[in-house]
């Protein structure tokens, strides 16, 4: 059998992919519950974390950060990425080319889709050139994938959902990252879609800690490998506590009270 092209961002066959492109996504007003989280060291840092299966940042916090991480920390080069300031159909330029990803020592790359914008037809070309030169070089490929725009009436909906795991498979992504769709059964649904390439939920806005890891839980018992998270770990007051509590609910397919029981004792 073929070695798993996203092997290098996974383990056990899960990922836990710490993401903070949130400065180009969001702007700083992402960092305002945890200010110290503002500086790309202290995620860094985060990420050096056992639970932490890659860092997905933008090609200027890795030019500027990896070099001192690179034994540390996998890699995952977000390609493309949009800033919260400008209104329009959803879109999103490509920043970095995977050549230049691969010289910056990425294990994998990432990039967004928004199926069902009326710039679904550009993203997927550029997608298709990000992906092919991945393969080149050996690098895992991560799509983002989230239908939003003209076409799209609801973004999270169980349909909506299926169909944007099965645009990572289609187009070939090792794996794909998607919104939970409500329920442990439509991500089953996803999951079946999504054949061998394998589907990671997406964080999402800051909530509870039980609620935030009963719905990680859900998606691990419906066959998400793993997740991709930002504001749920690094918006906390104790970021580490909550890595703890993921990596046993991920990995160890822990009960999400018991792994929180745990961490709390463990801090
Ligand atoms: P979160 O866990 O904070 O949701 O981060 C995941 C992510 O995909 C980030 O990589 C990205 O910046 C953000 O969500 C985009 O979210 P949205 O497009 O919904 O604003």
């Amino acid at each position: 059998m073929l070695p798993h092209a996203a092997d290098d961002i996974s383990r056990d066959g899960k990922s836990l992919i710490l993401a903070y492109d949130h400065g180009l996504e969001h702007g700083p007003v992402d960092f305002e519950p945890n200010p110290a989280t503002a500086d790309p060291e202290r995620l860094f840092e985060l990420a050096t974390h056992d639970a932490v299966t890659a860092l997905a940042v933008q090609k200027g916090v890795a030019e500027a950060y990896y070099p001192d991480y690179e034994d540390d920390v996998n890699l995952l080069l977000k390609l493309n990425g949009t800033s919260n300031l400008w209104m329009g159909e959803p879109d999103s330029p490509v920043n970095c080319s995977a050549e230049y990803a691969a010289g910056l020592g990425a294990d994998a790359v990432g990039f967004t889709l928004y199926g069902g914008s009326n710039h679904e037809v550009e993203m997927a070309e550029e997608f298709r050139k990000a992906q092919e030169t991945a393969r080149e070089h050996g690098m895992g490929v991560v799509m983002w994938s989230y239908p939003r725009g003209q076409g799209v009436k609801n973004d999270t909906s169980p349909d909506t959902i299926s169909y944007a795991a099965r645009l990572g498979l289609e187009l070939g992504a090792d794996l794909v990252k998607v919104k939970y769709p409500g329920s442990a059964e439509a991500m089953g649904e996803a999951v079946r879609m999504a054949g061998p390439t394998d589907v990671v939920m997406s964080g999402g806005t800051m909530r509870d800690d039980v609620a935030f890891l009963r719905t990680v839980s859900d998606a691990i018992d419906a066959g998400a490998r793993g997740l991709a998270v930002g504001r749920n770990v690094f918006q906390r007051d104790h970021p580490e506590r909550i890595l703890d509590a993921l990596e046993a609910v991920v990995f160890e397919e822990a009960d999400p009270e018991a792994a929180l029981a745990t961490a709390e004792r463990a801090d």
